[in-house]
């Protein structure tokens, strides 16, 4: 199970620093990506200000709980060279690969949801690659390492229309890819369970290496709640050398909309898991089983939470019946 820090909310929109025109007393701050860089934890928020136009800001933190949110908003440089129209930058998610942190985002478009790729090497400058999915998908996660020579990602095509047209998605997929540009999807990797927690579903952060299987936290909207969707999450632990095939998966959810923060706000009734940091690996990389894991995420797309856990146990948790 994810425990809840007790003083959640670790940022909430008061957090945020004022910069006319566009950073006035701005509405909220949600989805963090995480990722810990050179002894600190480092968050790239997704800010909404009361226009509704979204901005990315960087927090810094030394312990993982108190962050201090940068006054000026991330520049993705380059991202001037796609002249269709981009409506929001949002919901990123970090993944070091070699000393560089790759940040893959979505982008709302004419034609639905894009993801976006940049990088970073100093968390100073941050410069925008490319458009890394051209289909209608969200939710795209890099793995911290590739996987028989190939760069891997899950992602969620969105192929299934909501009541009210919005896309959504009833299944996880994975990609590959040479140069982390061009992307060739492999198939699917798991669904989402009607009737369930996770009727549709989508990558939480990155995962995480453990000895027993890529760790992942994803998340899962059940629908069939008349009126409202909870957004909850869940875990999976995927096989390390074929990380199309699912080894466990949690029956029921590991974190859910209770608390006021989490039940009540933009959108009621969610919890956005979208960054993970485990606090020590082995000298192979390996996730150690007692280390903590610190999970942040949206609540209620109004502020951020975190919620930490062990890897064993979450290793556990998925392969409780
Ligand atoms: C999803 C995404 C997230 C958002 C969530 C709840 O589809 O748009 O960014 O937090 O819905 O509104």
């Amino acid at each position: 199970m994810l425990k809840r820090y007790q003083k959640n909310p670790i940022l909430t929109r008061k957090d945020i620093p004022n910069l006319p025109p566009n950073l006035v007393d701005v509405s909220s701050v949600f989805n963090p990506g995480a990722i810990k860089f050179k002894d600190q934890y480092i968050l790239l928020l997704r800010v909404q200000n009361r226009g509704r136009e979204t901005f990315t800001l960087k927090a810094t933190s030394q312990d993982g709980i108190h962050f201090k949110v940068a006054k000026n908003p991330v520049i993705f440089e380059g991202l001037e060279k796609i002249k269709e129209k981009i409506y929001h930058v949002y919901d990123p998610r970090l993944t070091m690969i070699e000393g560089v942190c790759y940040i893959m985002f979505a982008m709302d478009m004419d034609d639905g949801c894009k993801l976006g790729l940049a990088i970073t090497k100093d968390f100073e400058t941050f410069e925008f690659m490319d458009i890394v999915g051209r289909g209608d998908v969200r939710n795209g996660v890099l793995f911290p390492e590739k996987i028989g020579g190939k760069y891997i990602r899950l992602e969620r095509p969105n192929r299934q229309a909501l009541s009210g047209g919005i896309m959504t998605g009833t299944e996880i997929w994975l990609s590959s890819s040479d140069d982390l540009l061009h992307w060739k999807e492999e198939g699917p990797v798991m669904k989402g369970r009607f009737h369930y927690w996770d009727e549709t579903i989508g990558s939480g952060p990155p995962p995480i290496k453990t000895k027993e299987g890529w760790l992942h936290i994803y998340h899962g909207v059940a629908h069939h709640f008349g009126s409202a969707s909870v957004y909850q999450a869940g875990a999976v632990l995927l096989d390390l050398n074929d990380p199309q095939k699912v080894l466990a998966r949690t029956r029921q959810n590991i974190l859910e909309p209770r608390e006021l923060y989490e039940l009540t706000g933009q959108v009621p009734n969610v919890v956005f898991p979208s960054g993970m940091i485990c606090e020590s690996y082995d000298e192979h990389g390996f996730a150690l089983s007692e280390a903590e894991i610190k999970v942040y995420y949206g609540a209620a797309d109004t502020v951020a939470g975190l919620a930490t856990s062990k890897v064993q146990e979450l290793i556990d948790r998925c392969k409780t019946e």
